[in-house]
């Protein structure tokens, strides 16, 4: 596969489809349904709908291409041990991390809540890392995967802007990815803070990254 070249901001870059990753992050139930970790915390759920629909031409696009699609959830083990205690006391007893909803026990793995969204579905054979962070990178194996697979770009895409998506990309930037952000793929329970994630990543030069679209890399790579 050949060079391409994404537009994006602050400038548009080339990158090697061979040495691109997608990422989705995220994209569980919990988040994006009623009754799961996002709503107990007080957040409209609808707003996160709006990234699925570009998500999924993307990963549809980068399947075809064959890039290697990698999925994350956040959430934790069932007796919460790899749950922080400060984590889990914030927010209302009744609806914390391990209490039980409507899509089972929140934020814990295994549970139908903690699942990623039907329209998204890995794949077989799609990595999908289970992490106890916001960040991708912490305490998971996503960085020893990307560099097995000589991995140098990242495509990310998922929920919410400001809180996993801006962790992970901080964290890939440090570790040297060159991070693409596509903006509509992402989204935020609250509108101001998407627009502020994006910004903060593409400014000063592009300090953390790159911020682009589902239709630009579609017409980049499809
Ligand atoms: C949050 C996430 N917002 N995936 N998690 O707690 O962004």
């Amino acid at each position: 596969m050949a060079s391409v070249t994404i537009e994006a901001e602050p400038t548009s870059l080339a990158i090697d489809l061979q040495k691109t990753a997608l990422i989705i992050i995220d994209m569980q139930r919990d988040f994006l349904e009623p009754g799961g970790f996002g709503e107990t915390l007080g957040n409209d759920v609808s707003r996160l709908a709006v990234a699925v629909e570009p998500c999924r031409a993307v990963l549809d696009a980068a399947r075809r291409k064959g890039l290697l699609v990698i999925h994350t959830r956040e959430g934790h083990r069932p007796d919460l041990s790899d749950a922080p205690p400060a984590k889990v006391e914030r927010g209302i007893p009744s609806l914390r991390i391990g209490a039980p909803g409507p899509m089972g026990r929140i934020l814990v793995r295994g549970e139908p809540g903690h699942d990623i969204i039907p329209a998204l579905y890995p794949a077989e054979g799609e990595p999908v890392i289970d992490k106890p962070g916001k960040g991708a990178f912490y305490q998971t194996e996503l960085e020893l995967m990307l560099r097995n697979r000589g991995i140098e770009n990242l495509l990310v895409c998922g929920v919410t802007t400001e809180v996993c998506v801006n962790t992970t990309v901080r964290e890939a930037n440090d570790r040297g990815y060159r991070c693409i952000v596509l903006s509509d793929c992402c989204a935020s329970y609250f509108p101001e803070f998407h627009a502020a994630g994006l910004a903060m990543i593409k400014a000063q030069g592009g300090i953390f990254g790159w911020v682009s679209s589902s239709k630009a890399v579609l017409a980049a790579i499809d």
